[in-house]
Order: C-alpha cells, then structure tokens, then sequence
C-alpha cells in the first residue's frame, strides 16, 4: 500500500473557471461543464448547450470530479521495490525503463507485447502515439479489448462490407421498429450506437407509435421498457437471427429495394437459411415458434426497421454467424442505408469509410497467426485471449516484456488465473495506468497518466458509431502542472527508448509523427505538402495530428480551398459542437471491399454453418452464465472512486425456480464453479433471469495482495473472469465466450476471497 497520494502539494492560484469537458467514459459522448477552484475540479454538471447530448449525462460523468480527486490515485511513477513499489522522479522511471526494456526488444522485437485498454480508444494521445511506439518494438504481440468486445462484430462487417470500423447503426431517432440483441443500453449507454442520452431517444420511438424489441435471456432495465423482450436461450441468437431470415424467406418477405443492385448473394442467402425454421430453433432458443415468426413478419413490414447486437450476441458461441445474420436482416428488408434503418456515421476525422478505395487492400484479418494457438490476426492485433500462453509457453517469440496502456487485463481477460500467472512471470512490465489495480500491481514502472482536465478531446472512434453526422472537440481546461507529463509525451519517451534514443528531444519525434501525417493529410486534401504543414505549424502533439485529420475529412476546409471548412479552430470557437445534420446513405460509396459490393454470402461465414447447424442436435446444459454490466461501473476501474450502491449489485442472479431447485434461497452465500474456475458470491433470487441462466457482473474481483484502491478492496465483489475459459472460443475470431458457458451453483458457508 502506498499512503495518501493526493496532489495537495501541486500549486495553483484559486480562481473559479468553467469549461467545457466531452465525457471519456463511454461510448455516449456526453457534453459536460467543468466547474475548477483552481486546479482542483469541484463540480461537473451537463452541457445543456451541447449541440448532440443537449444536456444528457450520467451519474458517472458527473462523478469524474471524484476520479479527478480520488486520492488513490497515483500521481507520481512508481518503481518496484521489492514486494511494493517506491515513488519516483520522471527521469528515475525511464531510466528504469532505458536499462531493462531495450536489451529485450534486442534480442527479439516479439518478445515485447503492447496491451491497449478501453479507455485508449477514448482518447487522442493514445489513439495517435501507440502505433509509433509499436512501430519502433516490431512486434506482432498487440492486444487490445476489441478482440474481447466487438471483434464477431468487425469481422461480419469487414467480410460485408469492407472494413471492421465502417458499420451501419441504427437511425434510432426515425426508426419505427429496433431490434436489440445483446445489449442494455439503459445501462451501459449504448454500445457501437453513439447516442447520447438513449433512453430518451427509446422513448421518442416508442411515443412516435414505434416498437422496441429486446431479445436478452435477462429482463434488463432496457427490456423493461420494451414492448416486447425475448428472453432467449444465451448463446442461440444465431439461431433465431436464422430463423428470422427463413421466414422472410419462405413467406416471400424480401425486399431488399435498392440494395438488391449492390448486393451478391442473396438468393443463395435465403436459401442457406431457410432449413432453421423457427420449429426447428425454438427448443434451443427457448422462443416458441410462432413469437419468431410474429417478430420476422413485423421486422420486415415495418415502415422502417433496424436490428443492432452488441455484447452478448457477440461474445458468444456463435458470435460471428449471429452478426452476419442481423446485417443479413437489415440488407433483405431493404433498411440497410436508409433513413429509419442502420446507417453509415460520416467521421468528421476520416476514417476507413471515408479514404479512398483501395481494391488490393487486402482486408485487414488473418495477416498473422499466433505463434502457439495459430489463431489469426484481427485489425492488427491477436485475440486477447492469446496473451498469458504467449507468455507462459517457452520458444522463440515467448513474450517476455509488456507494456499496458490504460488496461487492466487481470480482470478483463478470461481465465484470469493463467493471465496474472502470466503477469507475474515477466522478465519486465510498464504500466500507463493511474491505478494500482489488478494488473498493474505486476508492473517494474507504472506511469501516471495526466488530469482529464489537462486533455483536449475528440472522439475519434466513435464518431464512426454516432447515430447524427455531428462534430465536437474539447480543448484542454488547465495546462499540466510541474510532474504531469501529457501522456503523448509518455508514449514518445517510450518510443525513443525503444528506438535507442532515449535523449531525443520530445519535439523532434513528434515533428517525425506529423510529417508523416502531413503527408497524408495532403494526398487526401490534394494539397501541396508546404502548404499544409504551414498551415498546421503552430501546433503540436495530438491537437496537430487532429487538426491534419480534421482539414483533410469529410468536411474540411482542405487547408484553405474550402472556406467554412471543417478546421480544429473552428471546433475551438464552437465548443459545444456543429451539427452536419442526420445519417444519410452512403451505399454504394461506403463499401470498401476489393469488389465495392456487398457479399452477402462471405465462404468465411458460411463455412461456419455446419457447426450452428450440428450444435440443434446437442444436449442444453442445465446452467448457463452470462454477465451484466452496472450503472456506475465502467468495465473494472470506477469502484473506488465512484460509490456504489450497497444493494447487492455483485450478487448472482438466479430465477426462483432454479434456486428452489437446488434448494437456495435469497441472500444464500454460494459457490460458482466452471470448468476453469471457481468464485464465491451471495445469491439474489429474480424472476428477472430466464430459467437456466444466472448472471454476474463483469469488472470486479478487488482482492489480493498489492492493490491500492482503498475503498474498492472493501467491498471486491467476485471476479467473474475467474470463470470464462480462455481456450474454449469463437473459432473464426478467436473472441471469448463470456455469455453461455456452463457452471454448477451450491452452498458454500462463508465468502471468502
Ligand atoms: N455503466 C456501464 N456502462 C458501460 C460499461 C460498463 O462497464 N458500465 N462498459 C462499456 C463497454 S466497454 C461496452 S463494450 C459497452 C457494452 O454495452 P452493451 O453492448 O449494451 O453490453 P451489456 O450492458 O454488457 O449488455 C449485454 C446484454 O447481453 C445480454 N446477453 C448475455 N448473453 C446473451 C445472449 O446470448 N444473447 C443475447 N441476445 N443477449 C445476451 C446480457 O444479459 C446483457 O443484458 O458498455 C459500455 N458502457
Ligand atoms: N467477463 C467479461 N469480461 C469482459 C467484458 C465482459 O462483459 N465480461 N467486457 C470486455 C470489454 S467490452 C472491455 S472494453 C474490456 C475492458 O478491458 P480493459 O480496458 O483491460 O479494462 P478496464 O477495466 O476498462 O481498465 C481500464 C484501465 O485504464 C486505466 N485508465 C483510465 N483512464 C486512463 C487514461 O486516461 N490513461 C491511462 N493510461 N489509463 C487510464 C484505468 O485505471 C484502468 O486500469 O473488458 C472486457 N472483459
Ligand atoms: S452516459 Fe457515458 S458519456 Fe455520458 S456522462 Fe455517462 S459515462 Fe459519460
Ligand atoms: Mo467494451
């Protein structure tokens, strides 16, 4: 434990400001006000005059006052001492890093893995300085939660449509009809949907006489407010989405319209699907027949309609046959690309939709393999759940060195067991991270990143997901006080390091970043290249690389040939954002596969087949678990510096009658074991869960030695990742399957941890 570290110390005069701060916490983008005393953050509230969320926010934006001031926080690098860590000067810790990092690197560029973490992609400085500093390791060992996430998701995409980040969303604010599998954005504020405030959004379509559909196996706080939930089997989603299709298919139900004109593949599509009738999935769905049917005849006869899966349609047995079918259901009924339906965003920063075509670019999956499980590269990285044998299996290319940036892979990735045995056997490991958590209490270095209060943001991800064509950047409130370092530097310090220059000026790598940038950015622009580095000079670091993606997007100004264009100092006079109107379709200009068509019938996908096909002939296991997200929790890292609510949140959920069952009851203590693990945690009795399923919440398990998160270690909750199984996976994508697996519950005495 380390005691107080609280910047009480850092000076700062005690003037009272307010500015304008974009939430970083999840993927809806809230507009929020700053209150400052000083430097010290002493109030968050909505941005009202936030031209996208208008006011929305959460109990946890407004928290990040509480994250700003948690005095758990580290503040200064730490360096292993022994079984702790002692606090260090900057130069201290990368001279650290500069005597054991590089010698590793030299003798084997894989043998340094790179882990990157949610928040990264909430980030600019992180979104722009990793690829450098991967690029100076020459590693392939790249991890990052995409592959734990949304991968089954990019996949079926990329496969369709071209590329992993360019999805169509739901145009929720016209649609008349949302199908939902896989999410609860009541909760979790909607994922690959950037819409701010979503539960208002849900009630507007429910007002304007449309229908929400929500198909979970739990009756969540989104399927609450639905018109009708399906309480699905876990794990069966492909099945339904098929047998949704083979309706459509056998009562003459496609109506693909214009799509029909880009699309390959869809008589054969249609014909693929039709032996899953919905006799033939209800037993494995646990759906009767005829609600499949009701939901595939209104789906395709709405006015307009959209089918969005998220999380648990993805992170399952069938995760990539699953997406493909619901962007097969949207392509048939003709809503792909139209008001209504799911829509391809336009980043205002570019992006893989918006460059040009490219027909020789290959499509970025399977590049690589692993080096022991074989398994194939994905955008760039490999499956997570990869990691702890790349590291615990010896040979040529054994991960001996790790560096994380904003991750905490201990309780993130499955089986975590076999991840911290992995941890703790580094020969090295950094860590970017401002908590002494799970993972990082492993670490050699643990960085510090800076206050948020010190960031500029723009999004530059999720702009791909949002559901209006809407520009907004926040600059920074305060400027780093004397031992903060913006974590751009940090990511370039450690590039130098790599690069075996560990002296070079900050400055000089990043003019190196942003010539490259540069010129990029005036290919795009199809300007000179004088001209746009004169025009971005006054700049640095992240604010200059945005600015060259800003001018050079969509909507720039093209470095002075369009007047009123998009520019990074336009964004600056408008703070609360501009607005480029709704979703507009973008089909056939949106496609970026070699043929600039969309297969629907990719062999990939359709290979896979065989196995959906074999698993109806299975025996069901008695018990499933899945997992749930909470209100105030964002995946592992808000439980100490947000309060939680002490109402049993961690419990295991279970319907009554599986409790009676084996005779439980409320409030019992019990053990949950799979095949790969075991945890304790106290039981609550819902008729909330389906029958078969019980559900933990991800993200918690605060136990152990080591840690300094003072007020999460009272209350550590389970860790369900001791659970999921790191070998047993998706096998197109390599992704987990978190929601679905088998687990025996009984009685155990008493929690122990
Ligand atoms: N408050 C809060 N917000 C968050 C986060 C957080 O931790 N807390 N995390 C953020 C992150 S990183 C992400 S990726 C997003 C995720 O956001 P969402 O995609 O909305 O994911 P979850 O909230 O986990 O909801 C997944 C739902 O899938 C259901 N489910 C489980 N198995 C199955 C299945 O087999 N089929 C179907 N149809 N449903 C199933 C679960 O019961 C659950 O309700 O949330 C983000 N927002
Ligand atoms: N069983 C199960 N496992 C899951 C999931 C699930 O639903 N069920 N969900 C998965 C999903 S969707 C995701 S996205 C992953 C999340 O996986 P991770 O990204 O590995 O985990 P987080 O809990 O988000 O941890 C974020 C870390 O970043 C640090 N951090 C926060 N802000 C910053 C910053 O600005 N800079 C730096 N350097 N560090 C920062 C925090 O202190 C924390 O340690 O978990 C996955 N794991
Ligand atoms: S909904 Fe998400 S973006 Fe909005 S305030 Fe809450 S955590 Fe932040
Ligand atoms: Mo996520």
């Amino acid at each position: 434990m380390l005691d107080d570290m609280s910047d009480h110390d850092i000076p700062g005069t005690s003037v009272k400001t307010v500015g304008a701060r974009i939430c970083p916490l999840c993927e809806a983008t809230c507009g929020l006000l700053f209150e400052l005393d000083g430097r010290t953050v002493t109030a968050v509230r909505p941005n009202s005059a936030d031209v996208f969320s208008a006011g929305h926010s959460c109990a946890k934006g407004l928290g990040l006052g509480r994250l700003e001031n948690d005095p758990d926080v580290i503040r200064t690098p730490l360096i292993r001492d022994g079984a702790g860590f002692r606090r260090a000067t900057w130069e201290e810790a990368f001279d650290e890093i500069n005597r054991r990092l590089p010698p590793i690197i030299a003798a084997d560029p894989s043998s340094c893995a790179v882990y990157s973490g949610n928040p990264a992609a909430h980030h600019l400085d992180p979104s722009f300085y990793t690829l450098p500093l991967i690029a100076a390791i020459g590693t392939r060992n790249i991890y990052s939660p995409a592959s734990i996430d949304t991968l089954p998701k990019n996949y079926a995409n990329t496969l369709l449509y071209g590329t992993g980040l360019g999805m169509a969303i739901p145009d929720i604010d016209r649609t008349s009809y949302l199908l939902i599998l896989g999410s609860n954005p009541l909760v979790s504020n909607g994922s690959t949907i950037t819409a701010p405030g979503i539960g208002k959004r849900l009630d507007a379509l429910r007002k304007r006489g449309g229908t929400l559909v929500v198909v979970d196996p739990a009756r969540t706080r989104t399927a609450e407010v639905a018109d009708k939930h399906i309480a699905i089997r876990p794990g069966t989603d492909a099945f339904f989405l098929l047998a949704l299709v083979s309706v459509i298919a056998t009562e003459g139900l496609a109506a693909p319209g214009r799509l029909a004109e880009h699309t390959d593949g869809l008589q054969e599509l249609l014909h693929l699907a039709e032996p899953f009738t919905p006799e033939s999935v209800s037993e494995i769905c646990g759906i009767e027949a005829a609600a499949i049917r009701t939901i595939a005849r209104e789906f395709a006869t709405a006015e307009s309609a959209a089918a969005h899966s998220r999380m648990g349609s993805c992170t399952q047995e069938f995760g990539s046959v699953a997406n493909w079918m619901v962007e097969c259901l949207n392509i048939i009924t003709g809503n792909l690309d139209r008001p209504g339906g799911t829509m391809f965003p336009v980043p205002p920063a570019g992006g893989p939709t918006t460059w040009p075509h490219n027909p020789k670019a290959p499509l970025v999956f399977d590049r690589w393999r692993s080096r022991v499980r074989d398994m194939p590269e994905a955008m760039g990285e490999l499956p997570a759940v990869c990691f702890s044998e790349e590291v615990l299996t010896p040979g040529h290319g054994q991960v001996r060195a790790l560096i994380t940036i904003s991750g905490n892979m201990a309780r993130s990735l499955p089986n975590s067991h076999a991840v911290e045995a992995a941890l703790s056997s580094l020969d090295f490991m950094v860590c970017i991270d401002g908590y002494l958590n799970e993972t990082t209490r492993y670490a050699d270095v643990i960085l510090p990143p800076p206050p948020l209060t010190t960031r500029g943001h723009h999004d530059l991800a999720l702009t791909h997901f949002q559901v209006r064509n809407v520009a907004r950047y926040t600059a920074p409130l305060l400027m780093p006080a004397p031992g903060q370092i913006p974590e751009w530097q940090i990511l370039l310090r450690l590039t130098a390091i790599v690069r075996g220059e560990p002296d070079r000026p900050i400055v000089e790598l990043d003019d190196e970043v942003a010539a490259t940038a540069t010129r990029r950015a005036a290919k795009l622009a199809g300007s000179d290249i004088d001209t746009v580095a004169r025009a971005t000079a006054g700049r640095t670091g992240p604010e200059r690389l945005l600015d060259l993606r800003l001018r050079s997007g969509p909507y720039g100004d093209r470095f002075g040939s369009v007047p009123g264009g998009l520019t990074l100092e336009l964004l600056e006079r408008n703070p609360n954002g501009i607005d480029y109107g709704p979703l507009e379709p973008r089909v056939p200009g949106v496609l970026r596969t070699p043929t600039k068509r969309i297969d629907v019938v990719p062999d990939a996908l359709v290979a896979d087949l065989p196995r959906v096909h074999a698993a109806l002939a299975q025996p069901l296991p008695d018990l499933v678990l899945i997992n749930r997200r909470q209100r105030r929790g964002m995946n592992s890292w808000l439980h100490n510096a947000l309060p939680q609510p002490d109402d049993g949140q961690c419990a295991l959920f279970m319907n009554p009658l599986d409790a009676a069952g084996r005779g439980l009851v409320d409030g019992d203590t019990v053990g949950i074991e799979s095949k790969t693990g075991a945890v304790v945690a106290e039981l609550h009795v819902t008729d909330s869960m389906r029958q078969g399923v019980v559900s933990l919440p991800h993200g918690w398990g605060h136990d152990g030695s080591g840690l300094h998160t003072t007020h999460s270690a009272s209350a550590p909750g389970a860790n369900v990742n001791a659970l999921v199984d790191d070998l047993v996976v998706e096998p197109l994508t390599g992704a987990p399957i978190f929601n679905g697996f088998a687990v025996e519950v009984a009685r155990v005495e008493s929690v122990s941890s």
